[in-house]
Parts: C-alpha cells; sequence; structure tokens
C-alpha cells in the first residue's frame, strides 16, 4: 500500500520513496500525470469492419481472422503493472484488464519452428517479441484500464502490453499477430530502437545490440 503516517500524524497517500527507486529502471523518472505517445494518428474504431488476424507461420497454415464480437467473447484477465516508456518516463500501478497472448497461441497455433512474433497495428505500426516475450503471463491484449475501457488515444479497442519491455511494443489499435520462424524488425525497431527493449538491462538503441540479439 502506498501511503504512510506523516510526523505530524496525518496519513496521506505518498508513494514510499525508497519502493519507488526499487521499480525504476535506470534513466526512468516519473511523470506528472500519464502521458500519451505515439506515431501518428487514432485510428477510428468500427466494430463491423474490426477484426484481428493471426497469420505466418501458423500450425495449420492457414490464417484466422477473428471479428469484434469473437474477441470479445475470449477470457479476460486483470495484471498490474509498470509502463516504463524509452522516452524516460514511467507510469506505475497501470491495472490492465485483457486477454492473455497465451489464450491466443492456445486458439490458432503458432507451427513448432515459430520463434518471434510481429505484432501489427492499424496505420502499419509494428513491434516484433521473442515468443520468450509474448508468452510471458503479464502480457496482454487489454481492453481495459484501470477497469475503464480503454480511450481512442490509449488504444481503443485493443492494444498490446507487454510490461517487462519498454512501451514501444506495447502496440496500440492491433490488428495483427504474424507468426515468424526468423525475427525481423518492427517500426521503430527499424529506426534504431533496441531489437529487444528490456528497460533493466537499458536496452534502448539497437546500437548496443550483442549478437544474437538481434536479426542478422
Ligand atoms: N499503434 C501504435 N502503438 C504504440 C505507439 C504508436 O506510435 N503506435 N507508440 C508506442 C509508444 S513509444 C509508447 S511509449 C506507448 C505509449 O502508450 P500510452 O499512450 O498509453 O502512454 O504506446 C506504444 N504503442
Ligand atoms: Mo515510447
Amino acid at each position: 500500500m502506498p501511503g504512510g503516517r506523516h510526523g505530524d500524524g496525518s496519513m496521506a497517500i505518498v508513494p514510499d520513496e525508497m519502493e519507488v527507486e526499487r521499480r525504476l529502471p535506470p534513466g526512468q523518472h516519473i511523470p506528472r500525470g500519464r502521458p500519451v505517445v505515439h506515431y501518428g494518428r487514432v485510428p477510428p474504431f468500427r466494430p463491423e469492419r474490426w477484426s484481428l488476424m493471426v497469420f505466418g507461420a501458423t500450425a495449420s497454415g492457414t490464417e484466422t481472422k477473428l471479428t469484434w464480437p469473437e474477441f470479445r467473447a475470449l477470457p479476460r484477465v486483470t495484471v498490474v503493472a509498470d509502463f516504463h516508456c524509452v522516452t524516460r518516463f514511467s507510469v506505475l500501478d497501470n491495472v490492465w484488464t485483457g486477454v492473455p497472448a497465451t489464450t491466443l497461441l492456445e486458439l490458432v497455433p503458432p507451427a513448432p519452428e515459430v520463434r518471434h512474433v510481429m505484432i501489427w497495428a492499424e496505420y502499419g505500426y509494428s513491434a516484433n517479441l521473442r515468443m520468450s516475450d509474448f508468452t510471458s503471463p503479464q502480457t496482454l491484449f487489454a481492453t481495459e484500464l484501470d477497469h475503464q475501457p480503454l480511450t481512442p488515444e490509449r488504444g481503443h479497442p485493443v492494444r498490446l502490453v507487454v510490461p517487462h519491455l519498454y512501451a514501444w511494443k506495447s502496440v496500440k489499435w492491433v490488428r495483427g499477430i504474424e507468426y515468424l520462424v526468423e525475427d525481423r524488425r518492427g517500426f521503430w525497431e527499424e529506426r534504431g530502437y533496441h531489437n529487444i527493449g528490456d528497460p533493466w538491462r537499458e536496452q534502448r538503441y539497437s546500437y548496443q545490440e550483442e549478437p544474437g540479439e538481434g536479426p542478422p
């Protein structure tokens, strides 16, 4: 619980500084409020036209298209997680509700040789992930933040959340999951950002990549 008793005996909801310190990856700070960050425009949501395509190296060799009613019917879980943007702000204790990535993997199994995924958004934004990051129990296709439906600028109706990686991997306005046998760079990974993006290892830029951390 955040909060504590002041010297004068009054109670206040103040974050415990040592706790915050421990939860902030190197080079990160807590901003005022909750910034909204994205490249380009906020797309409109038209439920009758929306679909989530699961394609690439599927086990069946065919692609699956989920409609909005089909996606909405999938079981959801709630995860509390911190959020770290590479522009150096972090937002603690976000309450995300959504469909675990593992649920989609069970629904549309990948071919056995799949090691990576590309997540696709409206307007062609994308981010690549190792399968091991995608299968994290914290990785969700979120539909709610803090028990409210996502607002348009936060990714409504569905955004990916990968809390243990820099937030450019948390793709808003998701429309596709592509199974990859070989790794390929997404939007920011092609533009100088790290292929993996672990904030605890401060993997910000592609020039920091070690052999084996990016596509050849
Ligand atoms: N489709 C899409 N998703 C995106 C982005 C984007 O430009 N387009 N920006 C990313 C970046 S860099 C960050 S920090 C987070 C910001 O999420 P927020 O607006 O909820 O803070 O969204 C990520 N997801
Ligand atoms: Mo970001």
